[in-house]
């Protein structure tokens, strides 16, 4: 496989080069040299193996990496004493992360404070619902107009300007900190906007930085290429499209202005890094890993979650943790079960989102059943150690179908129909419907697509307020609450798109901006309206009340149960098809939680009770309600309990 090059030799070589090098720059930055020589030693051997499976072939690929290595070491030396003191603290903690005690919350900046300096005004905000950490969309300098919600990154280092400056962000960051919340950032890795630096200098026509884009001239090539490769966004057009701009075909995966990088080539590898290495120096303490599963291509492949990327992404981790040991990847790969798993590792990308439980968690409140939920958090919880999933019942994205054909079978149903059910339910063609979304990019072959929407618009809230009938306002805020109560406590960190945590609704203004109306992800990002919200959360009647105080409860009681950490779970068959139900943690301590999907109360027979352990008497940590199993357990309609022995 590595022609040329070998790992061996590249590791030899470039620690004895760098040895020189660190014997002429020992004296920089008052950091001791011999523990930055040291941290080499250890990892050289795992990352010139990384580095040469992917670049081997490549008759720069040493210079590149020993290039690469020194501005590393740029990086370790100036990074800020503060960061570097938290480094050491952190590794010791490899399980920091996975804990009942963290609970994440994502924004817009603008969308939800204005700028920077209205976040400073916001972390009360955060505190006093419980966050620890904190999820901001690209704030990063992008084109006028169009620009994917900031994923269209024009320069890495420099903050959009209404936003503020990188001095702001930093100082901004070192508060989050000092409050107890870590900061997340995403690096955009799988493509730059097209007035990126590099970019402009590849629409020059200089051939070194052609080479950090795939540009073809010959349509037929492309035809080759395509015709194995599912379309990304389809409603834009293929992944390779023609593109005026340059007169050429360019690989542009998501938006025509967002160029995919080509990972063939080392010196992306190197600028990116750089761009990572200078972020984590800002105090970031993860980056998101953008669209990970389709960073890395091969002409007659599906282009679709290789096994390169698992190498290209511990490279960038073994790399990173050099000069910045404590920060930590985070994989985002919307894709079936099977593949987000590629990614995740404690030598790798140790955060890692789980689609699947979004996906599922919508499945049952359509269906009503539990089964494909219950199977799915069976098959696919597991997680190797050190790592942590990220869970969210939606993002600022649509909501995925991600399940494995094979679960859906497993629970009897068929898989194109299921699909086709949750489409028509969730973009407002069923009728006997409560849910409000929007399609998202239709596939052009299966005709099936992605679904956007709030959690309160898409579990009912909107048609409900719009009814005016209070029984379906009420219903709709148990379900609110019932999804809720399945991401707190099923393993993982919970992500919160706030908003959510006041019921927000829609927002259908993006139709009449030109730059957002062709993406209906723009209607669950609504603007967050303080005022409205603060009057509301004086009214105990109104639903941003009753859902901010349930998820506040479950925020409060998490914290409290150490039981509810990390992904382990037992999931327990309570003879309802209607009710989830799992066991966390073991003994006196474990929580039971019994979720019911459908509409009407359910009662668990106490036979059902015995063989599975839930004997006893418990009290609900929700509502602090005492219950014995001998009489067995009713459920109200999308009641959810977490039960422990008393
Ligand atoms: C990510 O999502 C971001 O979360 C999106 O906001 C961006 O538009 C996109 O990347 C491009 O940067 O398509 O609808 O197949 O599942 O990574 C969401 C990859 C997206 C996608 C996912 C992508």
């Amino acid at each position: 496989k590595t022609i040329g090059l070998s790992a061996t030799s590249l590791a030899n070589n470039a620690l004895s080069h760098m040895d020189d090098f660190l014997a002429n720059n020992s004296a920089c930055g008052g950091r001791d040299v011999s523990t930055f020589r040291q941290a080499i030693a250890n990892e050289i051997e795992q990352i010139a193996q990384d580095y040469t499976e992917l670049y081997a072939p490549r008759a720069d690929a040493q210079d590149v990496f020993i290039s690469t290595l020194k501005s590393v070491f740029d990086r370790w030396y100036k990074r800020p004493t503060r960061l570097a003191q938290r480094d050491s603290e952190r590794v010791k903690d490899p399980d920091f992360y996975n804990d009942h005690k963290m609970i994440g919350a994502s924004c817009y900046i603008d969308l939800f404070a204005g700028d920077i300096q209205g976040m400073i005004g916001k972390i009360d905000y955060f505190k006093s619902l419980g966050i620890t950490y904190l999820y901001i969309l690209p704030p990063f300098k992008v084109p006028t107009g169009a620009n994917d919600g900031g994923f269209a990154v024009s320069d890495y280092k420099t903050i959009r300007p209404d936003l503020g400056t990188m001095d702001e962000m930093t100082v901004f960051i070192e508060k989050c900190h000092e409050n107890g919340i870590d900061v997340v950032l995403d690096f955009v890795l799988n493509h730059t906007a097209d007035d990126h630096e590099w970019a402009l200098k590849a629409q020059q026509g200089l051939p070194e930085f052609e080479d950090f884009y795939m540009f073809f001239d010959d349509e037929n090539e492309v035809n080759e290429i395509i015709q194995h490769v599912e379309a990304t966004f389809p409603d834009k057009g293929e992944n390779i499209v023609f593109n005026p701009k340059v007169n050429r075909w360019v690989w542009t995966t998501f938006m025509l202005n967002q160029w995919d990088l080509n990972y063939h080539n080392p010196n992306v590898l190197a600028g990116m890094l750089d761009n990572v290495l200078f972020l984590a120096n800002v105090g970031v303490d993860v980056l998101r890993l953008d669209a990970v599963s389709l960073v890395w291509k091969e002409k007659g492949t599906s282009c679709k979650s290789l096994p390169q990327i698992q190498t290209l992404v511990r490279l960038f981790t073994g790399l990173a943790k050099l000069a910045a040991p404590s920060m930590q990847f985070k994989s985002e790969a919307i894709v079936k079960p099977q593949e987000v798993a590629e990614y995740v590792d404690h030598d790798s990308a140790t955060l890692a989102y789980r689609p699947l439980l979004s996906s599922t968690l919508w499945h049952a409140l359509a269906t009503g059943s539990a089964d494909l939920i219950g199977t799915s958090l069976e098959r696919w919880s597991a997680l190797p150690k050190h790592c942590t999933w990220i869970n969210y019942i939606r993002s600022h994205d649509d909501v995925p179908w991600v399940f494995s054909d094979l679960d859906i079978q497993f629970t009897g149903a068929d898989a194109a129909a299921t699909k086709l059910f949750l489409d028509t339910f969730y973009s407002g063609q069923h009728e006997d419907s409560f849910a409000k979304g929007l399609p998202f990019m239709r596939d052009k072959d299966t005709h099936l697509a992605r679904i956007s929407g709030t959690t309160a618009s898409l579990a009912g809230l909107e048609s409900a307020l719009a009814s005016a009938d209070p029984s379906a306002t009420s219903m709709a805020i148990q379900r609110i609450a019932l999804l809720h109560s399945v991401f707190m406590s099923v393993g993982g960190l919970p992500l919160i798109y706030l908003g959510d945590e006041v019921a927000a609704l829609n927002d259908y203004s993006f139709n009449h901006i030109p730059a957002k109306q062709d993406d209906s992800r723009w209607v669950n990002r609504p603007m967050k309206l303080w005022q409205q919200d603060d009057e509301a959360l004086q009214s105990p009647s109104s639903p941003t009340f009753q859902v901010y105080h349930a998820i506040r409860r479950m925020i409060a009681v998490r914290k409290n149960e150490p039981s509810l950490t990390n992904a382990a779970i037992k999931v327990l068959n309570v003879g309802q098809r209607a009710v989830l139900c799992y066991r966390r943690g073991e003994g006196k301590a474990a929580v039971t939680v019994m979720a019911n999907f459908s509409e009407f109360s359910v009662d668990i027979n106490p036979h059902y009770l015995a063989i599975n352990d839930i004997s006893g008497q418990f009290v609900d940590q929700l509502n602090e309600q005492a219950i014995d199993s001998k009489t067995g357990i009713t459920l109200a309609p999308y009641q959810s309990l977490w039960l422990k022995n008393n």
